[in-house]
């Protein structure tokens, strides 16, 4: 049986990656490395918790004598690695924090992964998830395509973007069989609603003002998270080592237009008057250096290895307005208890 672990599998991305490994591949043995931070929620996974091939292991991999140790052990024949720390915000009054868990976190799983495969990389496999982001803001025109310079701007991009040079120095340098990929902006169930959409989706049901930084105009290109999770699975599977794929949604909005999108399907679902919740809409002191725009090229993995999104933004959206809706008691014990001293220290609220 093949030992895969996966980090950052108790996050938004990484618990969707979880469930389709575990699902789909018997033969693999899944574990799951979290620290469990603010971020991470297990309740999110109940449904793969007994599996026979599924294994939670709680860590923190910025401790590299764990990491070391846990590789030891279980001599993992492949690495997803998706933890992080991932709020832009957050890493703009604590860029510490991303250094740690981003750089020092990721040289720490590839010091223990070249360890222990040494210099037998055969059938080995790290995969480095990764951002965007990297690539820094466009203008009204153009596309991210692979062969686009880094040009981070935030210190989340920033650190991201170190993590990507150290998996490819690994590559170049001890022949360590590397894949990496970069996505754009992740939407869905499970997402920590510290992000756009789902505290939009939260606040409106609160019917509490919906924060829009500066203008609204920055443009994101948006990506239902298992239409991700199934892009991971393709590289993990038919990637070429050495390789990037960039990830789109081929989907592009401006933050004004789809928070008020968000709004119409908010005011359908509730039984709300059509316009309701879109007098919630405010605008707020703009995010430091807010990138302006994001769109991925990504035509490499469609052309290379036949992946494509499988669903319209509006039914995806509605999918995720839908799951948020019947999952209150999620929503009730994430935004519990430290979600309240962030929320009013970022919206001064
Ligand atoms: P998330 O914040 O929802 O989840 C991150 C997970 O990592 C959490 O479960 C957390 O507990 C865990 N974690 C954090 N620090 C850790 C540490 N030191 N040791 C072990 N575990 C730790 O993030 P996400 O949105 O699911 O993003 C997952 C990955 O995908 C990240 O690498 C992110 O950069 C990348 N990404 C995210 C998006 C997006 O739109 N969310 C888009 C492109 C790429
Ligand atoms: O309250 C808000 N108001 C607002 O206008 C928040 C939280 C965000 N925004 C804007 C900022 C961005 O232009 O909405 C856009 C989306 O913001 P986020 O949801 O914070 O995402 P973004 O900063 O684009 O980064 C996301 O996509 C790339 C993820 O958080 C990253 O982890 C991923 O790498």
């Amino acid at each position: 049986m093949k030992k895969l672990l996966i980090t950052g599998g108790a996050g938004f991305i990484g618990s969707h990656v979880v469930r389709l490994f575990v699902n789909k591949y018997s033969d693999y043995h899944i574990y799951n490395l979290d620290a469990l931070t603010y971020a991470g929620n297990l309740e999110t996974l109940k449904d793969v918790e007994e599996a026979p091939n599924y294994t939670f292991v709680k860590g923190d991999i910025v401790d590299a004598s764990f990491i070391d140790e846990l590789f030891d052990t279980h001599q993992f024949d492949g690495v997803v690695h998706l933890a992080a720390e991932s709020h832009v915000d957050r890493s703009i009054s604590d860029p510490l924090a991303f250094v740690r868990t981003n750089v020092i976190g990721t040289v720490n799983l590839l010091n223990s992964a070249k360890r222990i495969w040494a210099d037998n990389f055969d059938r080995k496999r790290f995969y480095h998830i990764s951002t965007d982001e990297v690539y820094g803001s466009l203008g009204e025109t153009g596309f991210f395509l692979e062969s686009t310079s880094y040009d981070p701007q935030s210190p989340y991009s920033a650190s991201k973007a170190s993590s990507d040079h150290f998996v490819r120095a690994y590559a170049n340098t001890y022949k360590l069989p590397v894949v990496i990929s970069n996505c754009s902006n992740n939407y869905g169930p499970n997402q920590f609603p510290e992000k756009l959409l789902p505290l939009c989706i939260h606040n409106i049901k609160n019917n509490k003002p919906l924060p829009i930084y500066g203008k609204g105009d920055n443009i994101r290109d948006w990506l239902y998270v298992v239409d991700h999770a199934r892009a991971i699975d393709d590289i993990y599977h038919k990637g070429q080592a050495g390789e990037t794929y960039n990830i789109g949604g081929f989907n592009e909005w401006k933050n004004l237009d789809i928070v008020e999108l968000l709004c119409d399907v908010m005011d359908k679902k509730l039984g709300r008057e059509v316009g309701e919740s879109r007098k919630l809409i405010t605008f707020v002191k703009d995010r430091a250096g807010h990138d302006k725009r994001y769109a991925i090229d990504a035509s490499k993995i469609k052309d290379e290895l036949g992946w494509e999104p499988s669903l319209q933004f509006e039914e995806g959206l509605e999918k995720t307005v839908d799951w948020y809706l019947s999952n209150q008691e999620w929503l009730d014990h994430v935004t519990s208890g430290d979600y309240k001293n962030y929320y009013k220290k970022q919206y001064q609220q």
